[in-house]
């Protein structure tokens, strides 16, 4: 494809015959705030109104051809969550097969599927105790437990709530998370979406605990030709987010993309640096509409789950991504996050590429959960 191509070689020379140049840098000849990373330099002058019937037609095109897709399409999820499956409703049904009638043993056999599926202890006892309830009234069987058991754990997930942004505004958006979990990866996505948008774009570094991951930020910040501020190494998070509100006004910027550390000399420390960029987001950008995300790892599962508790003590978060779906079997984590933690999946993460972050959508994930493994019949492969 060729978005992924020039993903893959973020500064290539070449665009393909159908794209002039200038529709592939849209935002690159706005003025750069001081500290501002410019992906590309401005070879002259454009006059804007010249540059804007310019780019018209073939900017369209190019952006059309090149908007990678943000909606869950069902045999994408239906792969990723291929192990999932696999662990999860593929052993429910086994279990459906071998019992002609609903007991204790065959309820404690469908907790310890459960468990074991990381759905958490929660979810996994109230799952049962819905079961005993429903089996008291005479409504569930082993024929219908499948069906009673997705419309449990579609419950669990609550109203999707996507990740919008107020238009005319600027919205900011924080990553928070341990690290590892995709947090970088993750902002890069969004800037590349929002870009795609015609948003106006901004990423903020404040992951200033090491050289390594800010460079890693402007990699990705260049494939979605966004600017980036930035401090040195070992600079205080809470300043690039201050400097970055600034420019961000300056250029009208319609989304802030904050990325955070994920560790610092000792968890205190984090804590006090999350609590700081907060405390400069309510003093600088009070009206904001501001996304606190917590970036989870689905393959860590319940482990990942306990570790959120201190990011929430730190962060008024407002919902969660959930990273690395694909290729886990711990996929059934996603089912406890809205009781354990309170807050709702707003995104998932289901590979590397950079449109492989989805909205989320509940309907279709339990759906897709439950469904005959659909994969099988669809041929993936491409030249
Ligand atoms: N398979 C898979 N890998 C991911 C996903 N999101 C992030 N990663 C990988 O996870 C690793 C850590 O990501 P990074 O963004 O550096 O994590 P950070 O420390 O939280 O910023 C990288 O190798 C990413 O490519 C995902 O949805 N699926
Ligand atoms: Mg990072």
């Amino acid at each position: 494809m060729w978005w992924k191509r020039k993903t893959d070689e973020p500064n290539a020379p070449a665009a393909p015959p159908q794209a002039p140049e200038p529709a592939l840098e849209p935002r690159s000849a706005e003025p750069a705030a001081p500290v501002a990373t410019t992906p590309e330099p401005v070879e002259a002058p454009a006059d804007p109104a010249v540059e804007e019937k310019k780019r018209g037609f073939w900017a369209k095109t190019w952006e059309v051809l090149n908007t990678p897709v943000f909606t869950i399409e069902a045999p994408a999820l239906d792969r990723a969550l291929e192990k999932t499956k696999a662990g999860f409703v593929a052993r429910i049904k086994k279990l459906q097969n071998r019992w002609t009638k609903i007991d204790e043993e065959m309820l404690e056999e469908l907790e310890e599927i459960l468990l074991e599926s990381d759905v958490g202890l929660a979810v996994a006892e109230g799952a049962i105790a819905h079961v005993r309830a429903l089996h008291k009234k005479g409504e569930v069987n082993p024929q219908n437990l499948n069906d009673v058991l997705e419309a449990y754990l579609r419950d669990q997930l609550g109203q999707t709530e996507p990740l919008v942004l107020q238009p005319g505004v600027l919205n900011i958006v924080m990553l928070v998370g341990v690290n590892g979990v995709g947090k970088t990866t993750t902002l890069g996505k969004l800037a590349k979406r929002y870009q795609f948008e015609g948003k106006r774009v901004l990423i903020a570094a404040a992951d200033t605990f090491r050289a390594a991951a800010i460079d890693q930020l402007v990699v990705w910040a260049e494939r979605a030709s966004v600017d980036v501020i930035r401090h040195q190494e070992g600079g205080d998070a809470a300043a690039v987010v201050f400097d970055a509100i600034r420019a961000a006004r300056a250029r009208q910027a319609d989304v802030l993309l904050v990325d955070t550390a994920g560790r610092l000399h000792n968890k205190a420390n984090l804590m006090a640096e999350l609590e700081k960029i907060g405390r400069i987001l309510a003093k600088e950008a009070p009206d904001a509409p501001t996304e606190r995300l917590l970036v989870l790892d689905a393959t860590t599962g319940q482990n990942g789950l306990r570790q959120a508790e201190v990011f929430q003590e730190a962060t008024k978060l407002t919902g969660v991504i959930l990273t690395k779906l694909d290729g886990t079997a711990k996929g059934g984590v996603i089912f406890g996050i809205r009781r354990q933690l309170q807050l709702p999946v707003k995104l998932v993460g289901l590979g590397e590429k950079i449109d492989d972050l989805k909205d989320f959508d509940a309907g279709l994930f339990v759906e897709t959960l439950f469904s005959e493994a659909a994969s099988q019949e669809t041929p993936v492969s491409q030249p």
